[in-house]
């Protein structure tokens, strides 16, 4: 008995049978459960920073409350990293505990990713990374003052940050809610795009996590980021600039040309790889476009006016490069493309409202890769102008960052043997118009694992195999990281963490995942790869089919280079 009954009562008014949370969520409670100096390796806790405040009710929701845990951690007196974890109440307390990533070139996306672990009973956690607080981006302090590369950064960021939160936090989640020795705390992670990079790194560290949700991620990091410069490249080599609505309807039109190849006309291209098959651009020239003005979003979006046109032969030239993929100046091919239907981001042009005319518009995050992660520029502009560029340059910086971040921020290491060997499941998912991340780069990468962990048995043994510990979903219609304003008509999976959740508690292997379509809130069943959707009986029926001649679309032989590349 852990209470004595009288003492028991007097603390328990409303919730009989567990702590009330004003007993537990102060910061002397919460520093007397913290690791040790020493405990985890190289790590001492600041006992100083620990503060510990309630939320009532999240996002509104009484349901939901939590403890907002926040203290600061050095390695043996150096540096200074953050965290941030959220606990449920004891009451709703499930035994799990979960970490989370970040976005671009941020390891956090602060709280706003750790309401999901509280609505699933698991203690939820993020990470400064030791950049210097939640509002700091990794690129602000990846090079030291005098130029060179500061290393602590890189590692940090590309996978040691989240395994310190991981350790942690399972060390934190068992001490502070008395959970015995003898009862499992689950562990997991859960990350998109970054964040889902941030995840694949910790499955290939062999971390002691039971399961990951990884999203779109941004892994193969050096053609990731330089990947973002190939559509405004294909603009300027072809010296066409077309207006961002032009390049949306060109979208639209291979959406509608390409509905119906999966079986069911509702405004959703399900099959990505039938439209490469068999839809020709050339069918869009000379349809009529217009768009309204949209405001800048910065760094992001620049501002574009109010437009109208009719779709160029020019614009279709760009599209269809853009979507061929990245090839160096002996055509052979540097890296993927997005999918068709993917709308053509990286592409948007500037408008010049003074001439009237649209120009280059550099994705900030790409364009100080290369100036601060590849550190090949000589000024702080950042990329500006492809003066003096060739395709051949694209295939060097990509050389260039694979082999300075090989170890640190590739990921694409594709033996799992040390996760797999330890019961871990990893469930990965991917929008198939994703126009950030090329969906075909999570196919690349299953195909990897798959070949290299089960070389000696039949592709269907491996597959079977694989898929009891690893499966990748590809979203129909899906953007990056979210459902996709174009095909409204599309379900997106809002429920991976609890399919997760019930793989690894329950043994619920899931061969479909649950998706949500944003316009009617109706379930649909998405398709495991390799099989493919398809509907018979008029779009009535559905089928997970496997395609070969679809599933060759999705390899690709990244033969610019001699080194492997998974
Ligand atoms: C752990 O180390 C930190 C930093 O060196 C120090 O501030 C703290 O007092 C130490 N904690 C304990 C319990 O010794
Ligand atoms: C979440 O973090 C933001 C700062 O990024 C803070 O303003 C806000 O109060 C936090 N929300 C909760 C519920 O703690
Ligand atoms: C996190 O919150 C801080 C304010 O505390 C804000 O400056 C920063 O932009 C936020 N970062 C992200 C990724 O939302
Ligand atoms: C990254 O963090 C910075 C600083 O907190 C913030 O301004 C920016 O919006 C964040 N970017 C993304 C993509 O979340
Ligand atoms: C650059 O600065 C870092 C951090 O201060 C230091 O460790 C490194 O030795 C310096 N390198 C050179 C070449 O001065
Ligand atoms: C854990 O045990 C301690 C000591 O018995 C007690 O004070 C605390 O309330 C317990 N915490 C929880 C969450 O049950
Ligand atoms: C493309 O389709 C979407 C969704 O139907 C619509 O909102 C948008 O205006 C269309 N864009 C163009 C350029 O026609
Ligand atoms: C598309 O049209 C261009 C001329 O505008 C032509 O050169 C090209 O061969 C056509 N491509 C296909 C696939 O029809
Ligand atoms: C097209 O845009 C021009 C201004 O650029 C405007 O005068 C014209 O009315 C628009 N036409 C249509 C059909 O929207
Ligand atoms: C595959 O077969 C080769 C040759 O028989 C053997 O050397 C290798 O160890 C096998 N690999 C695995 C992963 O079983
Ligand atoms: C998936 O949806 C079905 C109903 O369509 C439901 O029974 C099941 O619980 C859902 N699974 C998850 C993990 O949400
Ligand atoms: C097939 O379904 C569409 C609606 O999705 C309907 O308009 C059409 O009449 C159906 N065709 C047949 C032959 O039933
Ligand atoms: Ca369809």
């Amino acid at each position: 008995m852990k209470f004595c009954p009288i003492l028991f009562l007097s603390l328990l008014s409303s919730t009989v049978g567990a702590v009330t949370m004003q007993h537990v969520c102060t910061s002397q409670y919460v520093a007397a459960n913290l690791p040790a100096n020493g405990t985890i390796l190289g790590i001492s806790i600041d006992l100083s920073s620990v503060t510990a405040g309630r939320i009532d009710a999240i996002d509104g929701n009484s349901r939901l409350s939590a403890c907002d845990v926040n203290f600061a951690y050095t390695h043996d007196g150096f540096d200074r990293t953050n965290v941030n974890y959220w606990l449920p109440s004891p009451a709703n307390f499930l035994n799990r505990y979960v970490s989370t990533g970040g976005e671009g070139w941020n390891i956090t996306e602060n709280n706003s990713s750790l309401p999901t672990g509280i609505e699933y009973g698991a203690v939820a956690g993020t990470t400064d990374g030791g950049f210097g607080g939640f509002d700091v981006s990794s690129y602000e302090v990846w090079l030291n003052g005098n130029g060179s590369i500061n290393w602590d950064t890189v590692y940090m960021f590309g996978y040691q940050a989240i395994d310190e939160l991981s350790q942690i936090g399972k060390f934190l989640t068992k001490s502070f809610y008395n959970v015995s020795d003898s009862t499992k705390v689950w562990s997991y992670y859960d990350g998109c795009s970054e964040g889902g990079r941030e995840g694949w790194s910790q499955v290939q560290i062999g971390s002691d996590l039971d399961g990951a949700v990884i999203g779109a991620p941004g892994m193969h990091f050096s053609f990731q980021q330089i990947q973002h410069l190939w559509s405004q490249f294909v603009e300027y080599q072809l010296d066409y600039y077309p207006p961002y609505c032009e390049l949306e309807k060109i979208v639209n039109l291979t959406t509608e040309g390409c509905d119906a190849l999966d079986g069911r006309v509702d405004g959703v291209a399900s099959r990505t790889d039938l439209c490469m098959l068999h839809f020709n651009l050339n069918s869009t020239i000379g349809k009529p476009y217009s768009c309204s003005e949209t405001a800048e979003i910065p760094n992001f979006m620049p501002y574009i006016p109010a437009q109208n046109g009719t779709v160029t032969a020019q614009g279709v030239a760009v599209a269809r490069e853009i979507l061929s993929g990245a090839h160096d100046n002996l055509g052979r091919r540097i890296y993927m493309s997005y999918q068709p239907t993917a709308q053509f981001q990286d592409a948007v042009t500037s408008y010049d409202t003074a001439t009237g005319r649209y120009g280059s518009y550099f994705v900030q995050q790409s364009a100080q890769w290369v100036e601060i992660g590849l550190n090949l520029l000589n000024d702080d502009i950042g990329l500006d102008s492809f003066e003096g560029v060739t395709r051949d340059t694209f295939r060097d910086w990509i050389a260039t960052g694979y082999q300075r971040y090989q170890d640190s921020l590739e990921t694409t290491w594709p033996d799992l043997t040390t996760w797999h060997k330890a019961g871990g499941k990893v469930l990965h998912y991917h929008g198939k118009s994703d126009p950030q991340v090329p969906t075909s780069s999570s196919v690349r990468y299953f195909e990897s694992v798959r070949k290299t962990m089960y070389p000696n048995i039949s592709y269907n043994q491996s597959i079977s195999e694989l898929n009891d510990w690893y499966r990748l979903f590809l979203i129909p219609g899906g953007a990056h990281c979210g459902a996709n304003s174009l095909q409204p008509n599309a379900p997106w999976p809002e429920t991976t963490f609890a399919t997760l959740i019930d793989w690894v508690e329950k043994g619920i292997q899931p061969k479909t995942l649950n998706g949500t379509v944003s316009s009617t809130g109706a379930q649909e069943q998405i398709c495991g790869w390799p099989l493919r959707p398809f509907w018979t009986n008029n779009g009535t029926d559905f089928n997970c089919v496997y395609d070969q001649r679809s599933l060759d679309t999705w390899k690709y032989e990244l033969n610019a280079f001699k080194m492997p590349i998974y």
